[in-house]
């Protein structure tokens, strides 16, 4: 499987090339003298129902719910989730969907927090064609007010880590975009972004997800 990434921001991304082995295991780490950054307290995994693989349609963004605008809360509520629609939680204690509740969507009215009581996980599952190339786009920008080491996010797919996000001081959301070839025998890819920084509530926000498939090689 060969993985071309295409990072457009400057987001913790070494360079532009093709990624042939996945970066080093999480470390979380402290930033100041002062500040003790807690290490991850194991959190258990959730019941979740069955990974469900839809029909890809043959055009567009081929994720559901990829601007996490369902379901709709309150303006200036928060809620952590076990699933959302589109969304299964795999690990941690679930997602928080934020509607304006500390900072602005990039899209829509609403985004999700990883890291909600503790850092998270959570997966969509998607049909491929083999030999397709997917290009995969987010937005990503960290909790307004915190720590660099707080706001890491991995992204996997089918279990191989595609991207890590080190957030910088840069303000505002940027985008990062990754493309993907599904292989020979590949039916199916099981997109997953998961809180990696310091386990402590507070972690980067995502918003405005799309997997689309842009040709083949
Ligand atoms: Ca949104």
């Amino acid at each position: 499987m060969k993985l071309q990434l295409l990072c457009v921001m400057a987001l913790g991304c070494a360079s532009t090339g093709w990624a042939t082995s996945p970066p080093a295991p999480t470390v979380c780490v402290n930033t100041g003298p002062t500040r003790e950054c807690a290490l991850p307290t194991p959190m258990p995994v959730p019941p979740t129902a069955p990974l469900s693989v839809r029909p890809a349609p043959s055009a567009g963004n081929l994720l559901v719910n990829g601007s996490f605008e369902h379901p709709a809360l309150a303006p200036g509520a928060w809620q952590v989730f076990n699933a959302i629609p589109g969304w299964v939680v795999v690990d941690g204690p679930g997602v928080e969907i934020q509607r304006g509740a500390a900072g602005a969507a990039q899209h829509g009215e609403q985004l999700v927090e990883l890291d909600s009581h503790a850092n998270s996980a959570m997966v969509q599952a998607v049909a491929v064609q083999p030999g397709m190339v997917y290009e995969l786009r987010f937005w990503t920008m960290a909790r307004p007010g915190t720590a660099a080491d707080t706001n890491g996010l991995d992204v996997f797919v089918n279990d191989v880590r595609v991207h890590r996000v080190r957030h910088t001081d840069a303000p505002g959301f940027q985008e990062v975009r990754l493309r993907w070839t599904a292989g020979p025998d590949v039916a199916v890819a099981v997109l997953r972004f998961e809180a990696s920084g310091c386990s402590d509530s507070l972690g980067s926000y995502l918003d405005n997800v799309s997997w689309r498939a842009v040709g083949r090689d």
